[in-house]
């Protein structure tokens, strides 16, 4: 590895060859960047990945439109132009389900079914009243809310300069949707009115994550129909991705979520995946907040923002009764065995997503992040976040989300402890993300003792979060 330097020849120009547009290799990069040279290398990484209108996930393990790839997404495109990250919610909210669900997926209609695994075919998302129509194919589930969290910064962006009131026509415009989504959360997701939102499947967000593994070692497989996984096609060393067994399990549970016409009531009745996701939930309270913000951009009415906060109040009073007294983790509850599911990941630190949680739960979490069981672990390359603490049995250091380091993850913790008025920490966790792109590049996710860059190269969320890093 050589060093960009700052005084060089030119100040962008990476010390060996610049990556190609399309080079979906981490050696492409072999340098560390200077910041003016991170920001344009970022800024080339979502225009590479741009497909007009919406960005695919990744260039080839992720050819699609995935839901919370996009929000982070729209936040890199903020800054380098407000008007597209702007049409990135939106064609993302134009396959809205009629429910209100934002689905995990939007389908690239021209990429085939051989581009990635399972394909609409598979999930046949037709079968429920609830799926759109006459517009892109979908999956059938979600994946954590960040879309308002995306189009609160985006206004903050475009508010004093010309774009302002295009921007302000567009938030009116995009609000009672956003606002139908969260409503889906808090009711669809939560028929009991526990304050924590039920999650159907690994896929809706953190897909290996060993806060599954008790639930998925319980299910009973039925008969799966024959397929091909694409993934380990694209990743040189399947040991970063799930398993196949784990493979077997989701495709099961897609089934059954065919089986019951992804009809919610069907599934909080029969289905033997649900967990009450503290993580997912966390997201949620911190979107609230920010759809409170664009509440007053758009002039939502008093009833809509009684009701937001209300959910924003239920929410956390759902993460303070998951909230492990001794440990100060929050835990997720498996709804199979009505048991927490006592396993140390980044999820435990949820409190720290919501910027008004009680101080003193705050301080538990923050000092537990703080700790060798999370960002203090002396074996880190950087003091940052791993997606499993090194000190579990369970952490794997190289695969996917059972140890690695995912910078959009720290982009949310690091939001969490700024608003929540912990800004040493979170000057700390920006540098430390900041120097780690500047080693790693755009990585989907990479090893948290040594750097090593894994999973997708050019990751298009990668890219986003150094771009908003950059300009905060
Ligand atoms: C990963 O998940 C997809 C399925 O959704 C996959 O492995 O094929 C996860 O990291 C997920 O959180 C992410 O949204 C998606 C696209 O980056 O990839």
């Amino acid at each position: 590895m050589s060093t960009e330097s700052d005084t060089g020849p030119h100040p962008n120009a990476p010390a060996t060859a610049p990556p190609a547009r399309g080079a979906v290799t981490h050696a492409a990069y072999g340098t560390v960047l200077t910041e003016t040279g991170l920001g344009v290398h970022a800024a080339e990484v979502l225009r590479a990945n741009d497909m007009g209108g919406w960005t695919k996930a990744a260039p080839l393990l992720y050819p699609h439109q995935w839901s919370w790839d996009s929000a982070f997404v729209s936040i890199g495109w903020a800054q380098v132009d407000v008007h597209r990250a702007m049409t990135e919610q939106q064609r993302l909210f134009e396959a809205q389900w009629r429910n209100g669900m934002v689905p995990q997926i939007v389908f690239n209609p021209l990429a085939g079914p051989e581009s990635y695994f399972p394909d609409p075919a598979r999930w046949a998302v037709e079968v429920s009243p609830e799926a759109p129509v006459g517009v892109a194919e979908t999956s059938g589930i979600c994946q954590p809310p960040v879309h308002a969290i995306a189009v609160a910064r985006i206004w903050e962006v475009a508010v004093g300069t010309a774009a302002e009131p295009e921007i302000r026509a567009r938030l009116r415009a995009l609000f009672p949707r956003l606002l139908a989504w969260h409503r889906y959360l808090a009711e669809q997701r939560d028929p009991s009115a526990s304050g924590l939102v039920t999650t159907y499947h690994p896929w809706e967000g953190i897909d290996n994550s060993p806060r599954w593994d008790g639930v998925l070692g319980r299910l009973e497989v039925g008969e799966v129909p024959p397929y091909t996984r694409r993934d380990v096609q694209h990743v040189a060393d399947a040991g970063q991705r799930p398993t196949n067994a784990h493979y077997d399990r989701f495709l099961w549970l897609l089934e059954l979520l065919k089986r019951y016409r992804y009809d919610d009531a069907v599934i909080h009745e029969r289905y033997p995946f649900l967990v009450k996701d503290v993580f997912f939930t966390s997201v949620l309270i911190m979107a609230n907040r920010a759809l409170l913000e664009i509440a007053d951009v758009v002039g939502a009415t008093q009833a809509e923002r009684t009701t937001i906060r209300g959910w924003v109040d239920r929410a956390r009073a759902g993460i303070a009764a998951a909230t492990d007294a001794a440990s100060g983790m929050a835990y997720d509850v498996d709804l199979g065995t009505g048991a927490p599911i006592e396993v140390a990941t980044f999820a435990g630190l949820s409190s720290l997503l919501d910027a008004g949680a009680p101080t003193a739960r705050r301080a538990r979490a923050r000092a537990v992040f703080d700790s060798e069981d999370f960002a203090g672990h002396p074996g880190l390359r950087w003091a940052m976040l791993p997606s499993t603490s090194p000190r579990a049995e369970c952490f794997d250091a190289r695969n996917y989300w059972r140890g690695p380091v995912w910078p959009i993850v720290n982009w949310l913790y690091w939001k969490g402890l700024r608003d929540g008025g912990d800004t040493a920490r979170a000057v700390a966790l920006r540098e430390a993300s900041l120097d780690s792109l500047r080693h790693v590049g755009f990585a989907e996710y990479f090893d948290p003792m040594t750097g090593e860059a894994l999973g997708s190269a050019m990751q298009s969320w990668t890219a986003a979060v150094a771009l908003d890093w950059l300009a905060s």
